[in-house]
């Protein structure tokens, strides 16, 4: 990039080089930076035992901060996991870089329905590869909610956004995802209106439901509320599908009793597409591109998969896919679920402020 800019006959030259040549001199040095948990144990040591590449390898916990680390300037990673309404606005900035597909031989993989998807967020699927899709919903305790309001209406947002129903659980425990983008559509939809709204008025109304409901909301944490919901320590919980289950395994396997449910509200949930792509300014584009096409190979994907619990964009790898998990209607809901499922869309600047605002009064209850 800074070739380009500087005009210069080297400048000129590096461009071409690295158009035109491969990235004969790149360092043997990636950076991932993706979510938590979020690939198998084995995965990146499969890579660099392949490939003799040293991956470094960092987490971040929401598309904000993703998104500001990418708008400050050289990050310093080479392949980064926004979801897809947060990658549209970065494409739009040229915060990422498009793809050579030619250095992707596993392109083929992908399951078309999927990429179909997500070009709504990246035309011509030109700068990012979906690697995990899943639905935003809440977890909760069975028997805590149940000693608490035995006709507790356990399919609905009512859970997480009805005073009177949140009222029986405030003394276990209610924890909300530290991600406007999730809570705002799920409280909206909550309300009967559309969860992709943008209009000023229901950002209003989203955020006179969680005022009422505040008082009995433990912490907002994206992260903390699947480790406390399977310790026992809280009841309900709202979080990402393979979280939520990942947390139930973790409490089966503490052997203490907490049994977890997930639950895809009946009014409908947002379902998001995480996907891979390049910062503009990345230092090793070439690895990067050598561990996208490893991403696509079935068995890779495939054992993700089977460690995260959520479902990849690989055709193939679905015959990998364990049973239990491909079976799971939380992990891959039913057409009729599917249904009721709406994709995210992108914000607007201004109503990012508005939005952020709204977001710190929420958080302070005030
Ligand atoms: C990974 C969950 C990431 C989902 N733990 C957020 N889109």
């Amino acid at each position: 990039m800074k070739a380009a800019i500087g005009g210069t006959l080297l400048g000129a030259a590096l461009l071409l080089a690295a158009n035109g040549g491969g990235w004969a001199e790149e360092e043997k040095i990636l950076k991932i930076y993706n979510w938590p948990d979020y690939i198998a144990e084995d995965t990146v040591r499969g890579f660099e035992a392949r490939t003799g590449i040293e991956v470094v390898y960092e987490v971040f916990d929401s598309n904000e901060g993703l998104e500001a680390k990418l708008l400050a300037g050289d990050t310093g990673f080479d392949l980064v996991v926004p979801s897809g309404a947060f990658l549209e606005r970065e494409i739009a900035a040229g915060l990422l870089q498009p793809l050579d597909k030619a250095k992707l031989g596993n392109l083929s993989n992908l399951d078309p329905e999927i990429m179909a998807r997500v070009a709504s967020h990246d035309p011509g699927n030109r700068h990012a590869i979906p690697y995990l899709w899943g639905t935003t919903g809440f977890g909760y305790n069975t028997a805590t909610i149940a000693a608490r309001m035995p006709d507790a209406p356990v399919e609905s947002w009512r859970m997480l956004f009805d005073p009177e129903v949140t009222a029986n659980f405030a003394d276990c425990g209610i924890v909300l995802l530290d991600a406007p983008t999730d809570v705002i559509p799920a409280a909206l939809i909550y309300l009967g209106l559309d969860p992709r709204s943008k209009a000023e008025a229901d950002l209003e109304a989203a955020e006179a439901v969680l005022m009422a409901v505040r008082p009995h909301i433990k912490y907002f944490h994206s992260y903390q509320g699947i480790n406390d919901l399977a310790g026992g320590d809280v009841c309900l919980a709202m979080g990402w599908s393979g979280d939520i289950l990942r947390a139930m395994g973790w409490a089966e396997e503490a052997g203490a009793g907490v049994e977890i449910a997930y639950t895809i509200p009946s009014e409908g949930a947002n379902i998001w597409f995480d996907l891979m792509a390049i910062p503009a300014g990345a230092s090793h584009p070439e690895n990067a591109h050598l561990f996208l096409d490893y991403l696509m190979e079935p068995q890779v994907a495939a054992a993700i998969t089977n460690y995260v619990y959520y479902p990849n964009a690989i055709t193939a790898a679905t015959e990998h896919v364990a049973p239990e998990i491909r079976d799971d209607p939380s992990i891959y809901p039913p057409a009729a679920v599917r249904a009721k499922l709406f994709p995210g869309t992108a914000n607007l600047e201004t109503y990012d402020r508005l939005l952020a605002r709204a977001w710190t009064r929420i958080k302070l209850g005030s």
